[in-house]
């Protein structure tokens, strides 16, 4: 469906249009490099003034800054939810004030009524990836599975859950034995692997649902003294950040799902199309793919070499 918006004449004497983006926090190099992405692209030389809010995980700081923005009558609100639940009231104020609100990265569970336009990735296509790479890579052979979940709540750990749950269903050799929260942090994967290495004596595969949860779980597992990698355990992960492909292309991590986080310039040019009175979709695909280390024959995902590495700027 395309919807056609008003567009805003900046409040503002500056004449820049005032874009407030609540960011979900610090948690990761992904979220690093969105938050440095929007910094690169919303400049005061492309005619825009950036307030991006750290909300540090806080759902309830998340919406009251969303307010904030609306009593300063911002021109456009970009939200990255943190949790898909408990939109509906804070969404229907800001269309009542009239300002465009795009929901970017992540999604929420709310009538699409309700906001402008959407733009991200589809979370759970990447968990389909991450589970028909393995079900290439095992052809067959039977495995036991840990899951280190993003955290819950949010529209990337349900979708990656949900997308590698698809392809389990088809797989009764496949077992899971655990899928536990570890908040995206490498802290957070570090202590769930730990805790995992405890109880799991055997165990065949990680699906960490980010990179930073990955080397936490690395961590562990050097430190039990358990080997990873093509002759040892299976790690899947997702994100795809170039610290996450450097250890893609060093046979630690098998299998690494990208998710872009490059995705300011789609949201800008949304606003342009916004603010030149086009129509525009409701959503906007980010596009991303998936890799895996040297050595594996893939048909679904890039094996990765130096020269994919070397074009990967975040
Ligand atoms: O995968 C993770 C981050 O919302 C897609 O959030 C994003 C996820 C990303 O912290 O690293």
């Amino acid at each position: 469906a395309l919807v056609m918006v008003l567009a805003a004449t900046s409040a503002f004497a500056d004449g820049l249009l005032k874009i407030g983006y609540v960011q979900v926090g610090h948690e990761s190099d992904w979220r690093m490099a969105n938050t440095q992405n929007y910094y690169d692209v919303f400049t005061e030389d492309a005619g825009f003034e950036l307030e991006l809010i750290d909300c540090d995980n806080d759902h309830a700081l998340q919406l009251a800054k969303v307010r904030e923005f609306v009593q300063k009558d911002f021109d456009y609100i970009v939200i990255d939810p943190i949790q898909t639940a408990g939109w509906d009231d804070v969404l229907k104020e800001v269309q009542e004030a009239g300002i465009p609100c795009i929901i970017a990265d992540r999604s929420v569970d709310a009538s699409s009524d309700l906001y402008t336009t959407a733009v991200g990735t589809n979370m759970t296509a990447e968990g389909e990836t991450a589970g028909k790479w393995l079900e290439e890579y095992l052809a067959g052979k039977a495995a036991k599975i840990l899951v280190i979940e993003g955290s819950t709540g949010s529209s990337a750990a349900i979708g990656r859950s949900e997308g590698f749950n698809n392809i389990a269903a088809n797989h009764p050799e496949w077992e899971i034995l655990a899928s536990q929260d570890g908040d995206f942090t490498q802290n957070g994967g570090q202590a769930v692997m730990e805790d995992f290495i405890k109880r799991f004596p055997e165990f065949d595969v990680v699906v960490c649902h980010n990179d930073n949860e990955a080397y936490g779980a690395m961590d562990a597992m050097d430190a039990a003294g358990i080997k990873y990698g093509v002759d040892g355990k299976i790690i899947i992960s997702f994100d795809a950040t170039k610290e996450g492909l450097t250890r893609t292309l060093a046979g630690q991590i098998l299998c690494n799902v990208e998710c872009n986080p490059i995705q300011a310039v789609i949201v800008m040019n949304v606003i342009k199309d916004i603010q030149d009175g086009k129509e525009i979709p409701k959503f906007t695909l980010v596009p991303d793919e998936g890799f895996c280390a040297p050595g594996i024959e893939s048909s679904l995902v890039t094996v990765m070499t130096d020269e994919v590495l070397a074009a990967r700027k975040y």
